[in-house]
């Protein structure tokens, strides 16, 4: 299991038989044990789940979470993966930004996967800025791959306001492999995937309206703005179809039988400011019906615009494929709760949440009025946003403005919108303070388990350590297995995590801890390695020339390259590969030249490339940026840059 090193130490003679040497020893065992942890934590009693009944958080050293949080990070543009109940950040996951530790849009592996489905006129406008890619996101909204309405682990989703995409990572290895700019559509906000059967499709609201062929032949006549819906094949990772709409579109949701996917919008008014946008009484919720839209798809009955299949779903248009379901002005959070039945939009403006049932939908496809579906409409609180479900028919609703949570019933809700003389809430606490998003653990599939909620809240103020005039948000934990609820933990967090999934630790058994030396993330490195007489599984280090461009293939086992140094010239465009020879747990390298604004992650057993160009003549220092032995310092090398 442990190799011995070029230099003659190994690493357990060097790190001792304590920490690093017990990592060691658990290095092939590691994974299993990591596995079955992960498991055993539902049934073992002093874990996180026993803990969570005793309204207890905390989890002791060396102990492992219940559920997996998947975070997102509004502007900062990564995924992040935290611990709960303990509200740890375990892992970042760079998807939208420019990573400094891993490489993440330097590397030529992610600036792949960043330009692979980007238009030509990006293109077009990046080079004008001298740029490769868009390096920041507004990552609002990540959602997990369901097969029948279950988490099933393959795949998380996620949008990117600003540059109006959406992007996936592979559940198996944590790392975004796909990125797509959605033509036509502005501003990718809501999105979710659909839950049933499986997750054939990722469904993506545009919030912002624009001309459809938006070329500059038109700007200031609003009349000719349009919003889209649009539906992403999620294998395929292309635009399925869009379909046109009226008014714009902000969160979404897909229910539990694959008939339906729905859009609230605040905008119906089709306003371009603030007093336009709130001018009329009622905004509305779009329901989309697949299997119209699907069967005008396969009958060709779709325009081509941007090379992606339109359909027209606006009012004035009268076609199957939209219904718009009045709701009061302004709406914002479209939930759907695992009771199969109920959908729950929250009022924002009003202190409502609407509350539809979905099987009340057919009729009104086949004319019945709009608003026949609506079963109940509670009044919560102020500023409802989104909602949340413990699969036991209750609720829990964001109240932005009162700066609570309210705990309130499905059921009885329905009987005091029929007029019975009940009241629907059963229970309200304080949180610190303006929540947006909350969930509950498993809360958005049909494992819904009523556990714990997770509240992101927009202001800390007070709760931290004043760190000056920019303040990290709060998460808050709030344990809702009793009738009450009870806040027990506050997070800070940076830059802005805007909505979290929580999934239990069983469902994420595939995650590994090697890298496949065969995995497609680097395919098409691996082909110029084929095309230069590199065999990166049997590996010998080359320098291959090829007019200005250099490229230097090496390896990498702690502590040390494979190459102590190579040769360039002034001005090369150079790109270093590299393969980790290491195949333990947790033994990452990196690569980090100086002087060049050049550094990249290499996990065990990955193969990594970056290309930049050399600098001035001189002596440059290569090294290793990710602590991966006693002699890690020793881990670097020179480049020589001669002169010209
Ligand atoms: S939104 S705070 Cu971007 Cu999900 Cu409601
Ligand atoms: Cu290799 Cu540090
Ligand atoms: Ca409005």
């Amino acid at each position: 299991m442990e190799s011995e090193h070029k230099t003659g130490i190994s690493r357990r003679m060097l790190l001792g038989a304590t920490a690093g040497g017990a990592a060691l020893a658990g290095a092939t065992g590691g994974r299993l044990a990591l596995g079955a942890g992960a498991l055993g934590l539902a049934t073992t009693a002093g874990t996180g789940a026993a803990l969570a009944s005793e309204g207890s958080f905390e989890i002791a050293p060396g102990q492992l979470d219940e559920y997996y949080g998947f975070w997102s990070s509004g502007q900062t543009g990564e995924m992040r993966i935290l611990g709960i109940p303990s509200m740890r950040e375990l892992m970042r996951v760079p998807v939208f930004n420019r990573c400094s530790a891993t490489g993440w849009g330097q590397t030529n592996e992610s600036i792949r996967i960043h330009q692979r489905t980007m238009t030509e006129k990006t293109k077009k406008l990046l080079a004008a800025n001298g740029k490769k890619i868009h390096d920041n996101g507004d990552l609002h909204h990540v959602h997990m791959s369901m097969t029948e309405g279950k988490y099933d682990g393959r795949y998380l989703f996620m949008n990117d306001k600003a540059n109006t995409r959406v992007a996936r990572v592979r559940g198996d290895v944590m790392k975004c492999d796909a990125i797509l700019e959605i033509p036509n559509a502005k501003g990718i906000h809501g999105m979710r995937p659909q839950k049933w059967p499986r997750t054939n499709y990722v469904f993506a609201n545009g919030e912002d309206e624009a001309p459809l062929v938006n070329d500059g032949s038109t700007m200031t006549d609003v009349k000719t703005y349009v919003n889209v819906f649009t539906a992403i094949d999620a294998d395929k990772w292309e635009v399925a179809w869009q379909v046109l709409v009226s008014g714009n579109l902000d969160n979404c949701d897909a229910d539990y039988e694959g008939k339906w996917a729905f859009s609230t919008s605040y905008n119906s008014e089709m306003g371009m400011t603030l007093a336009d946008m709130t001018a009329s009484e009622m905004d509305h919720v779009v329901v989309f019906n697949i299997a119209e839209i699907e069967k005008a798809i396969a009958a060709g009955k779709f325009e081509e615009v941007n090379g992606v299949k339109v359909l027209d779903g606006r009012k004035d248009a009268n076609s199957q494929f939209t219904r718009y379901i009045p709701i009061a002005n302004n709406p914002h959070g479209c939930n759907m709760a695992p009771d199969k039945k109920h959908l729950c939009i929250g009022g924002k403006l009003s202190p409502t949440v609407t509350v539809i049932d979905v099987t009340l939908l057919d009729a009104v496809f086949e004319g019945a009025e709009p608003r026949s579906c609506v079963v109940a409409e509670p009044e919560l609180g102020l500023g409802p946003l989104h909602n949340a479900f413990d699969g036991k028919g209750n609720v829990f609703t964001s109240l932005f403005l009162d700066s609570q949570v309210v705990k309130w019933n499905i059921e009885k809700a329905i009987a005091a919108y029929k007029g019975e003389k009940v009241d629907p809430i059963l229970d309200k606490v304080d949180v610190q303070y303006q929540p947006g998003h909350l969930k509950t653990s498993m809360g958005e599939t049909l494992d819904a388990d009523g556990k714990w909620l997770v509240c992101l809240c927009k202001f800390s103020k007070d709760r931290f350590l004043n760190v000056g005039p920019l303040k990290p948000e709060n998460d808050q934990l709030i344990d809702i297995s009793g009738d009450k609820m009870k806040v027990v933990h506050d997070g800070p967090n940076f830059a802005e995590p805007h909505d979290a999934i929580a999934v239990h630790a069983s469902k994420m058994t595939g995650i590994k801890s090697v890298w496949d030396r065969q995995d497609v993330m680097w395919a098409e490195t691996r082909k110029q390695a084929e095309a230069d007489g590199v065999n990166l599984d049997d590996y010998q280090d080359q320098v291959i020339r090829d007019g200005n461009k250099v490229r230097v293939y090496m390896s990498s086992q702690a502590p040390q390259f494979s190459l102590e140094s190579f040769t360039v010239k002034e001005g090369d465009e150079v790109t270093v590969i590299i393969t980790n020879l290491d195949d333990i747990d947790d033994l990452t390298h990196g690569f980090t030249m100086g002087n060049h604004g050049v550094a990249m992650e290499i996990g065990p057993q990955m193969t990594s490339s970056v290309t930049f160009t050399a600098g001035a003549a001189g002596v440059y220092w290569y090294y290793c940026q990710w602590f991966c032995h006693a002699l890690h310092m020793e881990m670097r090398g020179r480049m020589f840059v001669e002169p010209k």
